[in-house]
Formats: C-alpha cells, sequence, structure tokens
C-alpha cells in the first residue's frame, strides 16, 4: 500500500523481532472491517449485539486483570531524566528497548500483524499528524477504525516522508508485571506491551494524540490539550467556541453534550460538541486567535452513569456502529446494560457481568464494586459522527476559534462556582493548580486533594514544569489569546449535598463565561481573580435563590491558604523546572489572601 522506505524498514523490522504469521494491512474500506468483525466474533472476542435494536455494535471482555490505563506502567523514555521531570515514571531509552525487546520477540507467533496507517485529525489539513499502529488484536484495529481516521489516504498524504508515529502494541500474554506503556517523543515511538485495554492501546489517544503531541507542540509551538470542545449557539446564530479541562470523574463528557435547559432553548440557545476529550491548538496566522480541533475521530467514553438524563445525547450516540467493553451482556435481548443506564437490569440467568459470569443483580450492593454487573470503567467506542449534537465544524481544516478556556476540578469547599483568571499568564497559573478531591465514602468527608495541573498530570510527554513554561511562551505568540476560566460544580453544604444542579444548567456558567469575553458583563475581583455578581448568574427556572449563589461564589481565605501550602508542596515536587514566573504568581496570591 505504500513504498515509503521508513514505513516499510520499520514495519520489517518490528515483524523480525514480533514474528508474526502474516502481516495484514488495514485500508479503511468497509468490507474489510466487516471480515474483521466476523473473524473476531468467530473466536469469542467479540459478540454481534441484536442488530435492530444495536445495529453494528459489538460487545467485548478484556481480561479480568486489564481494565484500565496503568500510569504506574506508563514511561517517558527521554534521554535524561530531567527531560521526563518528576511527575512521570522515566527509564533510559537504551535500557528500555532492551527490556521491550525481550518481551516483544517472538510475542505475535502464531498470529496476524495489523497494519493500521491512521490520521490524528482531518487527513490533509494543517493540524493533521499521521501515525502507523502495528498490533496483534481485532479489537484494537475495529477501536481505531473509530477512533481515528485509518486508510489508504492517509500513507498517501505520508507519502515518502519519514514524519509519522511508530506505534507497536502487542498483547503478548496480558501479563501485568510485564505491561508497559512508553514513549520515546525524541524517535516518535510508542510501545505498548501485556495488556489489551484501550487507553493502554489505542495509541492514537493518550499516548500520542496527548503524551507525543505534547512534546510535538513545544517544538513546533502549538499545544495538545486534555480539553472537549464545545460551541454554544446564541439565539441570533453566532457560535462561541470554550475548550475546557476536567480530572476524571467531573463529568467532561457531559460538559461536551450539554443539553441547554428548556428555559434557554425556547430561546433559541443550542450547544454543539467538537470534541469530549483532546483538543489541539494552534495560533491562527490571519486573526491572531487560538484555533482548536479534536485529533479524535470518536468517543472512548465511560459507560456506568451514562443515561437519557445525565448526557441523553451520549447514550444515542452509542446506539449503532459502537464497540462495547466489560459492560452486562443481557442474554435475552442480546443487549448492554451497566449501572446507572435505567432501574432495569436483565434478571438473573439472562445476565453475564463483565468478567463473563452469570450476574445477579439482586446482589448488587452500591458500597461493594466486586458486585457490580458493568466494570466501573467500562466503556463505548462510537463515532462522532452519531452523536445527535455533533458540531458542523467537526471536520472543519482550520478548527474553530477559542473564546474561552475553561479548567475545573472537584472542590466540595475552596473553588467557587466560577472565576476569571485576571490574564493569560495568572490563568496558566491557575492551570497549573488544578487539583480534584476523591470523593469519600463516609458522608460528609473530604477527600484526599490529587494535584492535576491542566487535567495533564498522566499525559504531559515531557517535563510539567518545562510544560508550564510552554504555556505561558505561548501566551507571548497569541495577538488575540482565549480568556481563562475555573469552575467547580461540586461544592457541597454541611450535609456533603452538592448545592449547584450542573448538568444542563452549567450552561448557565458557561453564558456568563462567555459574556466575560466580550466584555459584556462586570465582576468583582478577589484574591483569586474575577468572580461573578451573583445576579449576573441567570437562575431562572431553577430552584436557587440568589443567597445560594452568593454562597457559592464566596472565596474562603483560610482554605485558599491552606491550599497554598498543598500547592507549594507539590511545587517542589515537580522540581527545578518549575518557571520562576509560576511561584511569582503563587507568592502573589499569597499575599492578595494575607492583605
Ligand atoms: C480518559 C481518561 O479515558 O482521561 O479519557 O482517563
Ligand atoms: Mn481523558
Amino acid at each position: 500500500m505504500t513504498n515509503n522506505k521508513y514505513v516499510l524498514s520499520w514495519i520489517d523490522e518490528m515483524a523480525a523481532m514480533t514474528q508474526p504469521d502474516k502481516i495484514v494491512w488495514i485500508d479503511g474500506s468497509e468490507a474489510q472491517a466487516e471480515a474483521l468483525r466476523a473473524e473476531a466474533c468467530s473466536t469469542g472476542e467479540m459478540i454481534k449485539l441484536n442488530q435492530e435494536i444495536l445495529p453494528n455494535c459489538y460487545l467485548h471482555r478484556t481480561a479480568i486483570n486489564d481494565v484500565a490505563r496503568v500510569e504506574g506502567r506508563t514511561f517517558i523514555c527521554t534521554p535524561t531524566k530531567e527531560e521526563a521531570g518528576n511527575i512521570n515514571n522515566w527509564m533510559a531509552p537504551d535500557e528500555m528497548y532492551a527490556k521491550l525487546k525481550a518481551l516483544y520477540t517472538g510475542s505475535m507467533k502464531g498470529r496476524t500483524m495489523y497494519v493500521i496507517p491512521y490520521s490524528m485529525g482531518v487527513v490533509g489539513s494543517d493540524f493533521a499528524k499521521y501515525g502507523i499502529e502495528l498490533t496483534d488484536s481485532i479489537y484494537v484495529v475495529l477501536n481505531m477504525l473509530i477512533m481515528t481516521r485509518v486508510g489508504t489516504n492517509v500513507l498517501e498524504a505520508l507519502g515518502d516522508s519519514p514524519d509519522y508515529i511508530k506505534g507497536l502494541h502487542a498483547r503478548a500474554d496480558i501479563d501485568e508485571e510485564n505491561r508497559y506503556i512508553t514513549h520515546f517523543p525524541q524517535d516518535n515511538t510508542i510501545m505498548s506491551v501485556n495488556s489489551g485495554y484501550g487507553g493502554n492501546v489505542l495509541l492514537g489517544k493518550k499516548c500520542f494524540a496527548l503524551r507525543i503531541a505534547s512534546y510535538l507542540g513545544r517544538k513546533e509551538g502549538w499545544m495538545a490539550e486534555h480539553m472537549l470542545i464545545l460551541g454554544v449557539e446564541y439565539p441570533n446564530g453566532d457560535i462561541k467556541y470554550v475548550t475546557a479541562a476536567f480530572p476524571s470523574a467531573c463529568g467532561k463528557t457531559n460538559l461536551a453534550m450539554l443539553i441547554p435547559p428548556k428555559m434557554l432553548q425556547e430561546k433559541g440557545y443550542k450547544v454543539w460538541c467538537v470534541g469530549d476529550d483532546i483538543a489541539w491548538l494552534r495560533v491562527n496566522k490571519e486573526d491572531g486567535k487560538l484555533y482548536a480541533v479534536n485529533p479524535e475521530n470518536g468517543f472512548f467514553g465511560v459507560a456506568p452513569g451514562t443515561n437519557d438524563k445525565s448526557n441523553p445525547n451520549a447514550l444515542a450516540t452509542t446506539m449503532r456502529d459502537t464497540i462495547f467493553t466489560n459492560v452486562v451482556h443481557d442474554t435475552k435481548n442480546n443487549t448492554v446494560w451497566w449501572e446507572g443506564l435505567n432501574d432495569n437490569p436483565p434478571a438473573p440467568g439472562n445476565a453475564i457481568d463483565w468478567k463473563g459470569n452469570p450476574w445477579d443483580c439482586t446482589k448488587y450492593d452500591k458500597k461493594d464494586k466486586s458486585t457490580c454487573g458493568a466494570h466501573p470503567n467500562s466503556r463505548f467506542t462510537a463515532l462522532a459522527q452519531n452523536c445527535p449534537c455533533i458540531s458542523s465544524e467537526f471536520n472543519s481544516l482550520k478548527g474553530v476559534p477559542v473564546s474561552a478556556i475553561v479548567f475545573g476540578g472537584r472542590r466540595a469547599k475552596t473553588a467557587p462556582l466560577v472565576y476569571q483568571s485576571t490574564s493569560w499568564q495568572n490563568g496558566a497559573f491557575v492551570g497549573s493548580i488544578m487539583a480534584s478531591e476523591t470523593t469519600a465514602a463516609a458522608a460528609g468527608a473530604v477527600g484526599v486533594v490529587r494535584r492535576d495541573p491542566m487535567a495533564m498530570r498522566p499525559f504531559v510527554g515531557y517535563n510539567m514544569g518545562d510544560y508550564w513554561a510552554h504555556w505561558l511562551a505561548m501566551g507571548t505568540k497569541i495577538p488575540n489569546p482565549p480568556k481563562i476560566f475555573h469552575v467547580n460544580w461540586f461544592r457541597t453544604d454541611d450535609e456533603g449535598h452538592f448545592i449547584w444542579p450542573g448538568f444542563g444548567d452549567n450552561m448557565r456558567v458557561l453564558l456568563w463565561i462567555l459574556d466575560r469575553c466580550e466584555g459584556k458583563v462586570d465582576a468583582d475581583i478577589t484574591p483569586i481573580g474575577y468572580v461573578p455578581k451573583a445576579e449576573d448568574i441567570n437562575i431562572e427556572g431553577l430552584d436557587i435563590t440568589l443567597d445560594t449563589i452568593k454562597e457559592l461564589l464566596t472565596v474562603d481565605k483560610e482554605s485558599w491558604l491552606a491550599d497554598v501550602e498543598n500547592i507549594k508542596e507539590f511545587y517542589a515536587q515537580v522540581g527545578d523546572a518549575v518557571p520562576q514566573t509560576m511561584y511569582d504568581e503563587l507568592a502573589a496570591l499569597e499575599a492578595r489572601l494575607k492583605a
């Protein structure tokens, strides 16, 4: 399919090491995909679901020791440890290559090696970057066909160039002790072994579009971020775009596909999803604004909790052309189910759990994860184009202009509902101190704070401190930068109940944010930044008073000062590469809180 000598010689080398029985090139055709689906069903790797209810949908179960990304086994292999920094696991490239060689050698004996040429971003666009993933898993091929743009046109676009990301994945023995997800940024190479789970093996996603791309972005003057992208359409037809970064379990996919409250819908407001997980951002030379594309082609979403109230758009997206992983199989209807889908789990006798065992829903105990039918991290892989609210700009070559960047976290007390940073530099600082609290099981108990800068803690392909420096440097390169905000949907009252309704009502906060970007609304300055005047948050139709909004917007100096101490510890952990500017911002914040 190609004469590219760099591609061909690399594949020869990888095949000599892994020793597959045969090599099959993936051309992106429906006929080939269909044949692979049939083959996966014949071996039990996938189950074909009820084609009347769920056309072109399949179920897959991973090994039970292989259900999530493994941060402890994810490595950035730069020549020096300093380049990878203290937040990443590091190993010297030679040492890691040697270790991997032993694991890969002969690992594809008796198996087929599939060659997947894929693009992150629209093929041929300025944003696009190409990759080739070699894998011995049909499940990976079929997921990549959804999550990325795959086919011969990628090879045509690549031509004779050596400029592509090499990815090698082998399932090997799915041995946890020898599972490695490794990145060699200087070599444009990703190697993953002993896993079959999405985040570890769909190499276009976290490995390429975040870790390798963040490294490339720093080198080339752009940004790869763990952000959703959405468009807010106004009654007059104008659309303004927002990107947002949240740590996991903060409702990122729900926000990306938000449905506005009825009262706003009636006025003509709409929300369009451009992306739910990753944004690549570049400065547009014509208007000096930052433009965003979603480099992916599908959604790899968490199934549990997705339902027709929390996220009807996501649910609708999964109704066709979807691969479900580790959910419950309803054997009576040959459909799927997960916790939080509805109150009608399949009855005992008709239900197989994510491990492949008979499942009795009457034994389900919310507090005991081992009784779940679907794994808590069970997933759907679904085509973006099947999403009812997918943006008409999804395939745009130049991306969408970003008005606002929103950071967020799950904080019971500290962060107000929303605040605005005072500059790009201050906004980058706000991103660097992002954090989320784990929800403790005991009622009212406040969880552990995990600092997750820009929601990129597990995804920066180099030193976190240098990544912050790149953020600061980008500020000097964007003539018309987006404004930067921070939101917190998760403030709780004294009984531990969420105060803000969240979900679709988050639209009310987005509208304030966009009004600020347009200079249409005033704000109060506080030690942490600009906070709305309570009356400027639209509460029409909500069961909430102005006083509650005031409470949601308070900045409690004591808890912020405690947070400052925690941030100092975190900065020390990030180490020498933390830019002085970030320390200056932190000192200024502390001084304002103490004033
Ligand atoms: C994801 C993640 O799967 O962030 O998107 O973990
Ligand atoms: Mn993510």
